[in-house]
């Protein structure tokens, strides 16, 4: 199939889902060290292209022939993870569209990219900067 690359951080909780799912699927991918801000110049010219802010995981392959050939990127790890399985080998890691299953999963995922925010927020204030007001009760405990 189709080079896969991989623009990675190694400690991002994400990216490991990633690379979890490419190593159990013996799946043979370049790796792209993304440092956190300090962006490759493909990241800061594709999410200013694509106007995304830029963050990690994002995989990254070819589609199609020749000069027909487009450069495809998926953001997200739950995606990454669902083309992942779907496209290499057995689909054995997720569950079937509309399952009760797959709807749970879902639901997971939602729940997941709220308590991820609110999680950021603590860590880091509104704007990135930690802030002292939301994290003061920390030094009562
Ligand atoms: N919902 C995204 C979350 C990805 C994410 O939050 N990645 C973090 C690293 S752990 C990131 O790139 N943050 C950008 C930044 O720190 O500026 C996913 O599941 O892929």
């Amino acid at each position: 199939m189709k080079k896969i690359i991989l623009h990675d951080y190694r400690r991002c909780p994400f990216c490991i889902r990633v690379r979890i799912l490419l190593f159990l699927k013996k799946i043979d991918y370049e790796k792209i060290h993304e440092p956190l801000r300090i962006w490759t110049p493909w990241m800061r010219k594709v999410s200013k292209e694509k106007k995304f802010k830029p963050s990690v995981p994002i995989l990254r392959f070819f589609q199609g022939f020749w000069f027909f050939k487009k450069e495809k990127i998926i953001r997200e790890s739950n995606q990454i993870n669902l083309f992942l399985d779907e496209n290499f080998g057995k689909k054995e890691f997720t569950p079937e569209k509309n399952s009760d299953e797959y709807k749970k999963m879902i639901e997971w995922w939602s729940w997941c990219e709220e308590f991820k925010k609110n999680i950021d927020l603590f860590k880091y204030g509104d704007d990135f900067n930690f802030d002292k007001e939301k994290t003061s009760f920390i030094k009562k405990l």
